[in-house]
């Protein structure tokens, strides 16, 4: 089970744009509030005051106080964009690779190929499936992702993936579905050809047991793995005749080396061709 302090891609956008809409919100409340303040204490039929930062008809603002307002203004803007920026790069450098941040120990691992309208999943024991692919709960599943016929892009809003699946080019990322018994669609967000918008799938969220359940289910013909074993033992066996062939293929170089001499003949042979050949060309004179 993975702690509950560890941030899931959905946890690290969702922080950002609450962090987004708050800083603008706030942003914007201030700077209409301020606008709205002006605009009263400056309205027209007013009681004129002393106050010498009163504009007057055709006087070109200074910015008042000798430039200090409009020095801590952009000096205050200045900070919270820089700090926006560096804090945003940072949770999307997490986004990218969490390292040790996520326990890698626990994570699985899946082939996605994208292909003819299908998404095609293998999992790390070879089990396969198409459209459906399920996950356990809690996990980091890091996913491969290819195309096989034209570019695609798999992805699943609601766990904030998205990646490219082109031919001959590997796309890695990773995600993490939270509870099981959820479901979460999987789209194709490039436009690809005819099936594009049926090029859909669906992600189950399981529980750890269920998923090993799966894995076995689904490992490719498990009674052959048995037979395999078997068929390991014979390859030894296999193993011992070809050291045992090995000592014959000697045996058979040595008589290569008579055949050497066998070659020497070949090529008193050869000077018969040759002598054959200059036949031909004294026929042909
Ligand atoms: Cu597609």
């Amino acid at each position: 089970m993975i702690p509950m302090e560890v941030q899931t891609r959905v946890d690290v956008f969702e922080q950002i744009f609450l962090v987004f809409l708050g800083l603008g919100t706030l942003v914007g409340v201030v700077v209409v509030a301020y606008t709205l303040y002006n605009a009263y204490k400056y309205r027209d039929g007013a009681a004129k005051t002393a106050d010498k930062d009163t504009p007057t008809l055709g006087e070109l603002p200074t910015g008042g106080a000798g430039g200090k307002k409009l020095f801590l203004s952009f000096g205050l803007s200045a900070i919270i964009v820089i700090s926006l920026v560096v804090w945003t790069y940072g949770m999307l450098l997490y986004v990218e690779d969490p390292g040790d941040d996520i326990p890698q120990e626990d994570a699985i691992e899946v082939d996605v190929v994208g292909d003819g309208f299908a998404w095609f999943f293998e999992y790390e024991n070879g089990a396969e499936s198409t459209n459906t692919m399920t996950v356990p709960e809690d996990t980091p599943v890091w996913i491969n992702v290819t195309g096989g016929d034209v570019w695609h892009t798999f992805g699943i809003s609601d766990l904030r993936v998205k990646a490219d699946a082109i031919p001959g080019e590997n796309d890695e990322t990773w995600f993490m579905a939270e509870e099981a018994g959820e479901t979460h669609e999987i789209e194709c967000f490039e436009l690809c050809g005819d099936g594009h918008s049926q090029m859909t799938g669906t992600v189950e969220v399981v529980e750890e047991e269920e998923f090993e359940e799966f894995l076995e289910e689904e490992a490719p013909d498990e009674d052959e793995n048995g037979d395999d074993e078997e068929n390991g033992a014979d390859e030894e066996e296999n193993g011992a005749d070809d050291e045992e062939n090995g000592d014959d293929a000697d045996d058979e170089n040595g008589d290569d080396e008579e055949n050497g001499d066998d070659a020497d003949d070949d090529e008193e042979n050869g000077d018969d061709e040759d002598t054959d050949e200059d036949a031909d060309d004294g026929g042909d004179v």
